[in-house]
């Protein structure tokens, strides 16, 4: 079976295991030897952070800080993957604590921005066009410390400022309903999408949609991949799972909600997502604590598992079948139809 899947996989999916709660489970590894596991378990393409790539970033000189990115992307290279995109780590900064770009001290905005700026100069470096954003602490704790507006001019501008220091680069946005923050700006494809028409230039800002993210929004993640496929602007997807609304789990693709991850990979063949949007499939999962270090990866390589699987049940879905229900208005059997052909 051809897949014409690229798979892309972050360094921080390999984690050590700390929660809010203690301390990390496992030791902690560097990036060559997290690049070598990503070759092995059949990934294609890396996703970083800005400080993924160099780290205590803040602390070096602009020359200092491209340098460094030129060795990674060497090393990158040599294991034969490909940079998939560079996204600024706004939220671990003691100038972030009350947001980047939305932040309401003006000097710590700037900071967000310029830092945004060196991202896309990293990304130049690295090899690749997509800058990710998650808006991770632009929100609120306190609903009346900021104003939704305000805030929406506040990252129009920065967005404007990032599309202007670049004339290729793409922005993709990853919306997030909450967590680290109570309420977050842009908590959907809706909401990015038409925020894209709030900058200077739509047709480059677009999103990232992911799994675990949409079920904490309450919504379909099918509908909301498609949703942005409709509109030309689903430019990478983190696949995995959540179970209900509570903290962000980031569990293995298909660990909660099989069916789901059914729909997910039937809209994203449907669409021909693999091959003719020359996007990635990213799995942004996590091991679970009690995972040892020789199992540090396999909630990925189980998520590709499950994501080729559930290929081979998509292509082998008896289209005409669901056409004719769908015809017919019997969406009952329509049901169990896909139920039948889940269970095999
Ligand atoms: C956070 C999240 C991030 C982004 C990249 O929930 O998903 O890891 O994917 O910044
Ligand atoms: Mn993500």
């Amino acid at each position: 079976m051809t897949n014409n899947y690229r798979f892309s996989i972050g360094p921080w999916n390999i984690s050590e295991g700390r929660d809010s709660y203690g301390p990390e489970t496992r030791p902690a590894k560097d990036l060559v030897w997290k690049l070598a596991l990503f070759k092995k378990g059949g990934f294609d393409a890396v996703m970083f952070h800005d400080d993924d790539i160099v780290p205590d970033i803040d602390t070096k000189s602009a020359a200092q800080v491209l340098k460094e990115a030129a060795e990674v992307r060497k090393q990158v290279e040599g294991e034969g993957l490909f940079v998939e995109m560079v996204a600024p780590r706004l939220w671990f900064s003691e100038r972030t604590i009350d947001g980047g770009y939305t932040s309401n001290n003006a000097q710590d905005r700037q900071y967000a921005i310029d830092r945004s700026l060196q991202t896309i100069d990293i990304a130049q470096t690295m090899g690749t066009e997509l800058i990710v954003l998650w808006l991770a602490r632009e929100g609120t704790y306190v609903r009346e410390s900021k104003s939704y507006a305000r805030s929406l001019e506040y990252l129009a501008e920065a967005a404007n400022k990032m599309l202007a220091h670049h004339p290729n680069i793409r922005l993709a946005i990853e919306p997030k309903p909450n967590e680290p923050v109570d309420v977050a700006y842009l908590p959907t494809a809706g909401h990015v999408l038409a925020f894209a028409h709030m900058t200077n230039d739509p047709g480059r800002v677009g999103s990232v949609i992911e799994s675990a993210h949409c079920v904490l929004a309450g919504l379909d993640t099918a509908d909301e991949l498609e949703f942005a496929i409709a509109q030309k602007k689903l430019w990478s997807v983190h696949l995995n799972d959540q179970n209900g609304l509570k903290f962000d789990q980031d569990k293995p693709f298909g660990s909660v909600n099989l069916r789901s991850a059914f729909d997910q990979v039937r809209v994203l063949e449907r669409h021909r997502y693999g091959s003719e949007h020359n996007a990635c499939v990213a799995f942004d999962s996590h091991a679970y604590r009690t995972s040892g270090i020789d199992q540090v990866l396999d909630h990925a390589v189980n998520s590709r598992k499950t994501f080729l699987r559930m290929l081979e049940k998509v292509r082998a879905f008896d289209e005409s079948a669901a056409s004719a229900l769908v015809a017919s208005r019997d969406y009952q059997a329509l049901d169990q139809l896909v139920i039948e052909h889940l269970i095999g």
